[in-house]
């Protein structure tokens, strides 16, 4: 990956930081969202990589937390923080595991990766007479035929 070079901009922060300290209000034992950042700044290091999200600013919410999932997968020996609201990070949580949510909603779930197994699991899951989530993994090779194009529909000839 190309290394860019940063160095007149982090001087330039270094100056502003000199010339204009962060402030910021106490609230007794409540940790303040600025010291909150101020603490991970200190504690991070340089070569970390930080994905923030934008929140009350209105600009499209939702691309920090998969930007810091593509960040991991990119650079691995990496270390990788997303500074994220929790409205922001609802949007685009699934990224996280489909399965994990089933757990936190309390409905049984399960995951099959292989196809000797997908009879028995589909099984169990129209014998649950609840809720059940299952996450079937296919390849990803595999796309969507046929593919309706925009304003079209399937009497549409390709
Ligand atoms: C894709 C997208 N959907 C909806 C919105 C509208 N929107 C703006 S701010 C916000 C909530 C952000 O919540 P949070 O990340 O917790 O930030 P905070 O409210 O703390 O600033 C929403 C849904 C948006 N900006 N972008």
């Amino acid at each position: 990956m190309k290394n860019l070079d940063f160095s007149s901009w982090r001087k330039e922060l270094d100056e502003r930081k000199s010339t204009h300290p962060l402030t910021f209000k106490t609230f007794g034992d409540a940790i303040p969202p600025q010291y909150a950042i101020q603490v991970l700044d200190e504690l991070i290091g340089r070569n970390a990589i930080i994905s923030t999200e934008i929140g009350q600013h209105h600009i499209a919410i939702g691309f920090s937390l998969p930007a810091a999932i593509g960040v991991t997968i990119a650079r691995p020996e990496a270390i990788v923080v997303d500074i994220d609201g929790d409205g922001s990070f609802m949007i685009n949580v699934q990224e996280l595991a489909t399965i994990k949510f089933a757990e936190a909603c309390d409905i049984p779930a399960a995951r099959v990766t292989k196809i000797g197994d997908l009879r028995a699991v589909i099984q169990k899951m129209l014998d649950t007479l609840a809720l059940y989530l299952l996450d079937v993994i296919v390849p990803h090779q595999e796309h969507v035929l046929p593919i309706i194009p925009v304003g079209g529909g399937f009497r549409m000839k390709h």
